[in-house]
């Protein structure tokens, strides 16, 4: 016998839904079915349901005449078996046994309804459960549950029946747009003699980290907002005991007056506006006691709703917003700073022959900004005004460039008032480009890892970081490309429009294809202190994304064993070592002098792969630009699997595609180096291959062909 039926409503996301289904897939009751509500869809679905098909019963249907989740979970109910109804969100998805847990709860009980606890979560089903440390905030119900069960969220008025058991038998009112829910569950307290908490049951909420794509339905967002929740209000209150009202009052007006401190000046006459609709009619229906009972804002604007004067409200908020501000300039330098930019330096006239220059978050004078920058100067070095941000002051900048450190005061001036800024990374995210000014991204590599939005889950950065790359990118007027493969990738990775791509090859391997290049060779390793006859290899790993101390500042453990590669290769070789720019670990190479140099602090590792004869990296992008150079590449791989297929997951096959065997210890590496002739012969037709995709269009002449595209017009 059928005993629970679980709606779940679907409208988009069906990489969601998809994990939505497994962990319904995985319980550890087979006595339930799945009644899939199609609202609106307008994605394929039928191959992902049919994956779940021999593991429990799906039925499929389609939510026509009317839409939203009142509609659809009405639909979902009507179509049902069960004698228990279950809600899950089609985004979120379920511990295996949650089902277990309360269907046992509802019967050792005697419960009429049940429901269970809340985490909330960035991630997707798979990495929740498989990273130990996840992190997810818990919401929990402990107390009375008749006043309790409507107000366990903090973020007041999206109460939910998600992860709630109950009887068949109540049914949506569709005519609230939003916010049934809360009707819906007074129904359930008031006709019930027993509600109990399940601590057992988990239900994943998944908060959305691709809010450009895959929006979650914020219903703050509605223009009807205030009006749907008065709505819903006036509706819940027919139905619930005084108690249970008293407690909604309070907790409404906590809500409401945390809600307008936060207005903005330039909202709050819509603000104003929209909360005299059906919400207005609700507070006038709070008992006098009540308001007496309440905190001091919120008796405040309890009153002044009754009156009909949220004016007076609104002038009060007002002078909290410009105190908060005021406070906030004071202290945050930052914020303090962007003031200033908005205040005086955008009123400023725009220097049309400025071009500040930065790479590498100002940490070095280094790639193909640094190109683009020196065939400016070498061409057209009298015409334009060069502004460099770099924090170190011994870094050499050739032509006499304005240098300022970043975020000083005259970072926020010069970025301000130039007109053209090139950039190899994200710029911040409150900068506020003005209308004329030009930016220019050459990022920083070709993308051998997923970047932004084909990451799954983004472990190393705020969950935010889908929408704030994406506002960022925006602002970008050119984006340059390595080859044909980048152009493809940017396109999805940033959303970007191709015909802002400049598919040129990059600036930074122009210095590859020079003709004096051996000269230059010859000058770097003197400078280093490598002597002539030594070969070089160099060793450029990557960073990893759950290996941190903070943001942007990353952990490094060296897997290279150097002293046993000393051993062997000592003779004939020395070591580069350079890590990553993310890394702040700084390793200790004292006593191998003559055998390794730290150059991890060294400006332009293009310099360095002038010098090596060997490249030993991971999954880093060096390598489509080393191979620039066709010397022999080899791949120090000893975490593939954790970084492919937790991490990050990469673009091309590792195994497949790149131009040099994958090595996975100490003794391959020193085999590798001491047979190269042998890998060499044994990789050329992939190392053609990999050539003719990704460097072909390198020629030494990328710098000149973007100059001449974004300078001169
Ligand atoms: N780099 C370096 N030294 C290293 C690693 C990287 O100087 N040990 C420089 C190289 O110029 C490289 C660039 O930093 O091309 C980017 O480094 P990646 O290891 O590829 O990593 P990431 O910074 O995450 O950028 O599309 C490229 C991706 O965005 C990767």
């Amino acid at each position: 016998t059928m005993r629970v039926s679980v709606v779940v409503p679907f409208h988009k996301g069906i990489h969601y839904l998809e994990d939505c289904l497994e962990s319904l897939s995985k319980q550890t009751i087979r006595e339930f079915e799945v009644i899939l509500v199609k609202d609106r869809v307008e994605e394929e679905i039928d191959q992902t349901v049919a994956k779940f098909r021999d593991k429990m019963e799906i039925k499929v249907v389609s939510n026509e005449k009317k839409s939203g989740a009142a509609a659809a979970r009405n639909l979902g109910i009507q179509n049902s078996k069960g004698d228990y109804i279950y809600f899950l969100d089609s985004d979120d998805y379920i511990q295996d046994d949650t089902l277990e847990s309360l269907m046992k709860k509802m019967c050792d009980e005697k419960a009429d309804a049940v429901y269970g606890k809340t985490k909330y979560t960035w991630l997707n089903y798979h990495n929740f459960f498989i990273t130990e440390e996840a992190e997810y905030e818990v919401q929990e119900y402990t107390g009375d549950w008749k006043k309790d069960l409507i107000l366990q969220r903090p973020e007041f008025p999206l109460i939910t029946v998600c992860n709630m058991l109950v009887k068949k038998g109540i049914l949506f009112d569709e005519n609230l747009q939003i916010f049934s829910d809360v009707p819906y569950l007074s129904r359930i307290v008031n006709s019930s003699q027993n509600i109990v908490y399940c601590e057992d049951a988990v239900y994943i909420k998944r908060r959305h980290n691709d809010e450009i794509q895959f929006p979650s339905l914020s219903y703050g967002d509605r223009k009807d907002y205030w009006e749907q929740l008065g709505q819903s209000l006036l509706k819940m209150q027919e139905d619930v005991s005084a108690d249970v009202k008293d407690s909604v009052d309070k907790k409404l007006f906590e809500y409401l007056s945390e809600k307008i401190q936060n207005i903005r000046q330039d909202r709050a006459e819509t603000w104003q506006k929209s909360i005299f609709l059906n919400l207005h009619l609700y507070i006038k229906t709070i008992s006098e006691e009540t308001i007496n009972g309440m905190s001091k804002s919120g008796r405040l604007l309890a009153r002044a709703g009754k009156a009909d004067e949220i004016s007076k409200w609104k002038r009060k908020a007002h002078s909290i917003w410009k105190k908060r501000k005021l406070i906030r300039v004071l202290q945050d330098r930052s914020y303090r700073m962007q003031t200033i930019t908005h205040m005086f330096f955008q009123k400023f006239s725009q220097k049309d022959n400025w071009i500040v220059f930065e790479s590498f978050l100002g940490k070095n004078y280094s790639d193909s900004c640094k190109y683009i920058y020196e065939y400016l100067l070498k061409h057209y070095g009298d015409q334009y005004k060069f502004i460099w941000i770099v924090n170190d002051n011994s870094i050499e900048i050739p032509g006499n460039p304005v240098r300022i450190k970043r975020f000083s005061f005259r970072y926020y001036y010069y970025i301000t008032r130039s007109k053209y800024w090139v950039n190899n990374m994200r710029q911040p995210k409150w900068f506020d480009k003005r209308k004329e000014q030009v930016f220019l991204e050459t990022w920083h590599g070709t993308p051998l890892k997923k970047l932004v939005f084909d990451m799954d889950d983004v472990f190393s950065a705020t969950p935010k970081y889908k929408m704030i790359v994406y506002s960022q990118s925006r602002n970008w007027d050119y984006l340059i490309s390595d080859n044909p493969f980048s152009t493809e990738v940017f396109q999805s990775c940033f959303l970007y429009d191709k015909d802002k791509i400049l598919e040129t090859g990059y600036p930074r391997n122009d210095i590859l294809y020079a003709p004096n290049r051996d000269e230059l060779a010859a000058s770097v390793k003197a400078k280093l202190g490598i002597p002539k006859e030594k070969k070089v290899i160099l060793y450029a790993p990557t960073w990893r994304d759950d290996e941190f101390y903070d943001q942007g500042e990353y952990k490094f453990q060296l897997k290279l064993d150097l002293k046993y590669l000393r051993e062997e290769l000592g003779q004939e070789y020395m070591v580069l070592l350079r890590t990553h720019y993310f890394i702040a670990d700084s390793i200790d190479v004292t006593g191998m002098e003559d055998f390794v140099v730290n150059v991890s602090k060294y400006s332009d590792i293009a310099d360095l792969y002038l010098i090596s004869d060997i490249c030993i990296t991971d999954y880093s992008s060096v390598f489509f630009d080393y191979a620039n150079l066709r010397r022999p590449i080899l791949f120090f791989t000893y975490d593939l699997e954790k970084y492919r297929d937790v991490l990050r997951g990469f673009y091309i096959s590792i195994e497949d595609d790149v131009p040099g065997p994958l090595l996975f210890t100490n003794e391959e590496i020193v085999d590798a180096v001491k047979n190269i002739d042998k890998i060499e012969e044994q990789y050329r037709d992939k190392y053609d291959q990999f050539y003719e995709r990704f460097c072909s269009f390198d020629d030494g002449h990328a710098a000149e062909r973007i100059v001449e595209r974004v300078f001169k017009n």
